[in-house]
């Protein structure tokens, strides 16, 4: 089994974060994004989404998108850490929290990042209108992020989950590429930031 990646991206780390959070380990491949390599024939033929992460089984199946590889270690390996939530109203609570933080937060992030930096250029079209309003509304996000984070203390209630995963990385995000202030403007974003990015599984 291999695991391609591109270590910093933000999709790459989820999976990482979550593989160390269950305690798994995967032989890694890592990919040169910016050289071109996962737009070669070879990678995109096994790669649905055509990006990383993309997990290649041994009998050569492969599993793109960075949610659903999570999903496949979640079930192979014996762990507690229930970070899809415990069947029921706690899993659906972290389906949609994941699905807010990631819809609303992240995809926005990762649409400003692309448009506004042209970082694909040779490879898509980059509009900077659409990058800019991409960076209006992610920040326009953190505000409900804070409004939810000021009474609980996980994205999904008292646990941790795979959307405090996602939101973790989508603030990364925000601070690393457009230098948002979050320790100055969101107090309870800041506080469960620090508090994740105290845990060695994130770093
Ligand atoms: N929804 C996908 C997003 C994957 C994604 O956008 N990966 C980026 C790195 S963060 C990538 O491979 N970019 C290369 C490209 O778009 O050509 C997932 O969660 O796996």
């Amino acid at each position: 089994m291999k695991l391609y990646e591109s270590a910093a991206t933000p999709s790459c780390r989820r999976v990482s974060i979550f593989l160390n959070l269950i305690g798994a380990q995967v032989d890694r491949v890592s990919v040169d994004l910016k050289g071109g390599e996962n737009i070669t024939p070879e990678f995109q033929a096994k790669s649905a989404s055509g990006t990383v992460p993309l997990l290649e089984l041994d009998d050569g199946t492969n599993i793109s998108e960075s949610v659903a590889i999570c999903r496949y270690f979640d079930h192979q390996v014996p762990n507690s850490a229930n970070l899809f939530g415990a069947p029921g109203l706690e899993s659906a609570q972290v389906e949609m929290w994941h699905r807010i933080v990631e819809f609303q937060g992240l995809i926005a992030g990762f649409q400003a990042f692309r448009n506004i930096t042209g970082f694909y250029s040779d490879r898509e079209n980059c509009v900077s209108e659409w990058g800019e309003e991409s960076k209006t509304r992610a920040i326009a996000f953190l505000d409900k992020l804070d409004a939810r984070l000021s009474h609980s203390g996980f994205l999904a209630g008292d646990n941790l989950s795979v959307a405090d995963i996602t939101g973790f990385l989508f603030i990364n995000l925000m601070k690393g590429a457009f230098k948002v202030d979050i320790d100055e403007g969101y107090s309870h974003i800041h506080v469960w930031h620090t508090k994740l990015g105290a845990m060695p599984e994130f770093q």
